[in-house]
């Protein structure tokens, strides 16, 4: 049996249903985390509580538990699912309240979700890399919140996957913000550069750790706006995703980037994630 976790119980999953009045539902008026699971074990389990916390808190939702106890929920949670490798997806909305624009007055209760999916990691995509198209960035302006909201981006990623590609490359005018469900990072120079955190992209928590295993390796980095010019001359380019992980692309709009080989530091990378994977969750078993 299967389970989900529906305002605070763990309940059978063919039983967590919400109401059409849900606003999460009628307006995407909430906001969402994914979080990796290796070994049983969650990922930079942390740093999502904070960003999901953040989130809510940035659209006026306060979540009804304390991290510790979301934290002991999602534990119970994944051992009931006995979940070894996937995803928790959880998610918060701003509750169940007859349709209107305006957020509900008095004491409308935040309705929270949260079940586990299988899923292995991108091993295949991982080695030989992906595809990528470009396109312009038809989002809104506070990207940095992970709201329910995705519609910007699932046309982008529908446009990527119509043409043979696994990610869209988003631009806002010349300058290249993030894929629609990734973090966008080139080298030049030598140097790994990538899109500075504030309200055009999504902070996300796997470019925060590659970040962090640059400066820790003496790898050279710069949180900057990089332009189409830049990104197309670039010495190596790839992505990040709670689950693509650290994925080399080696194709935009149908040019090879390095002859469609990813580049060493692109794999040096993939490597020092693996080692933080083993460090946080236990030893993997298989390897890229
Ligand atoms: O399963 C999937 O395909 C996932 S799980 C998380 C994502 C995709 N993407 C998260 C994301 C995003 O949606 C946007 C617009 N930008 C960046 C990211 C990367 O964020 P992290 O590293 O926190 O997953």
């Amino acid at each position: 049996m299967e389970f989900a976790l529906l305002n605070g119980e763990i309940i059978e999953r063919s039983e967590a249903k919400v109401d059409v009045e849900d606003r999460g539902y009628q307006f995407g008026d909430g906001v969402y985390e994914v979080i990796r699971i290796y070994n049983g074990k969650m990922f930079t389990i942390d740093e999502h509580l904070k960003r999901f916390v953040k989130s809510a808190d940035s659209i006026g939702i306060s979540i009804p538990f304390t991290s510790l106890q979301l934290l002991e929920m999602l534990e119970e949670l994944l051992i009931k699912n006995k979940l070894e490798t996937g995803n928790i997806y959880m998610q918060v909305t701003r509750g169940i309240s007859p349709r209107n624009h305006l957020f509900p007055t008095g004491n409308v209760e935040p309705t929270l979700v949260a079940y586990t999916i299988k899923g292995v990691r991108p091993l295949d995509s991982l080695k030989s890399g992906v595809k990528a198209i470009l396109t312009e960035d038809l989002r809104w302006l506070r990207c940095d919140i992970k709201s329910l909201n995705l519609l910007g981006n699932l046309l982008a990623k529908q446009k990527a996957s119509e043409e043979g590609c696994f990610e869209a490359i988003q631009h806002r005018g010349q300058d290249v913000t993030e894929g629609s469900s990734s973090n966008i990072f080139i080298v030049k120079d030598g140097s790994v550069i990538t899109h500075e955190s504030n309200n055009l992209i999504l902070k996300g928590i796997t470019k925060d750790v590659i970040l962090e295993l640059c400066t820790k390796n003496n790898i050279q980095v710069q949180e900057r706006t990089f332009s189409l010019a830049e990104l197309e001359e670039a010495e190596e380019v790839f992505l990040s995703s709670t689950t693509a992980e650290v994925m080399p692309i080696i194709e935009i709009d149908g040019k090879k980037i390095r002859a469609g080989v990813p580049g060493p530091i692109n794999k040096k990378l993939q490597e020092l994630f693996e080692k933080e994977i083993e460090k946080q969750c236990g030893l993997l078993v298989d390897k890229v």
